[in-house]
């Protein structure tokens, strides 16, 4: 069996760079492209994020810079989990640049180009996607599969007590994508909560490689955040992880609403009729783990 092609819609965002760096040793995944999104830093930010920390592991996969803004307001970024500018482990500024096509021209020339033949995997706010599902319908209908971190349907919210922060950061995307008829997988905090790395754990993942240097450089910078209160989740790697290997999560088939406004907002809600997505609903905790820790080593 070949490699799975994707394209990497992303953040970063400390999780969402050991995301990065997980694909990019998979010889399972062959990763296109990587579209970058506003979510837990500016667009700027983790557009340079994006290309620092490929630049550092010497890929040469192009970076399509995407959404400053959610369908509707601003967002609410996370500096306050994710650090200075989104990713504060002291990488060098990139050499590379983002390329002229926006991320949403990018996607949906792909989607054209190879009907039936790439699978998202949307790591951050749904913008760039939805933008695509709305201006390039017909072409969004040749997108094979989207792999969604987000929601949280039998569990909290971490954002607020209903919502998680991908979902909540841009409700309406959200929506769009959900009701858009492609095959969506939604891996959201009922799983990813579930796998995590505390104090006493580090040096983890260890090892002494390039990546691994920069794996627990990540891990301890977020472990360092007072707002994560000493546990943090890898809900991006896990996301990557799935992908590899979907046998890792369990899936149940909901069919999904999510609460645009109000106190809900950004909540993932099962509902009666409409589009059924396939929603992870538990993981083979030791593992995920152990995929993801081998893959940053
Ligand atoms: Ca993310």
């Amino acid at each position: 069996m070949g490699s799975k092609k994707i394209i990497i819609d992303t953040d970063p965002g400390t999780d969402d760079a050991l995301a990065l760096l997980i694909a990019s040793n998979s010889n399972e995944l062959e990763i296109l492209g990587v579209t970058t999104v506003g979510g837990n830093a500016n667009i700027c930010d983790t557009t340079r994020n994006t290309l620092s920390m490929l630049d550092y592991i010497g890929s040469r996969v192009e970076v399509y810079k995407g959404a400053t803004n959610p369908l509707s307001g601003t967002f609410q970024y996370a500096y306050h989990i994710h650090g200075k500018n989104g990713l504060d482990v002291g990488l060098p500024s990139p050499t590379s640049v983002a390329q002229t096509k926006s991320a949403e021209e990018y996607i949906a020339d792909i989607s054209k180009n190879y009907p039936q033949f790439v699978t998202i995997v949307a790591l951050g706010p749904l913008t760039n996607i939805a933008k695509v599902i709305g201006s390039h319908n017909s072409e969004s209908e040749n997108i094979k599969e989207i792999i969604v971190m987000g929601g949280a349907v039998n569990v909290s919210g971490n954002v607020t007590q209903f919502a998680e922060f991908n979902i909540y950061s841009d409700p309406h995307a959200a929506k769009v994508v959900i009701d858009s008829g492609i095959p969506i997988t939604l891996i959201g905090l009922d799983v990813t909560n579930q796998i995590s790395v505390i104090k006493d754990d580090m040096p983890w993942p260890g090892g002494s490689t390039k990546i691994s240097n920069l794996a627990t450089c990540l891990i301890s910078s977020g472990l360092s955040m007072p707002s994560l209160r000493s546990v943090y989740h890898l809900h991006d790697p896990l996301v990557i992880a799935a992908t590899v290997m979907p046998d890792l999560l369990q899936f149940e088939e909901f069919k999904l609403d999510v609460i645009l406004d109000g106190p809900e907002r950004g909540r993932t809600i099962k509902k009666n009729e409409g589009r059924s997505v396939s929603v992870a609903i538990d993981v083979n905790v030791p593992s995920a783990k152990e995929l993801i820790k081998s893959r940053l080593i």
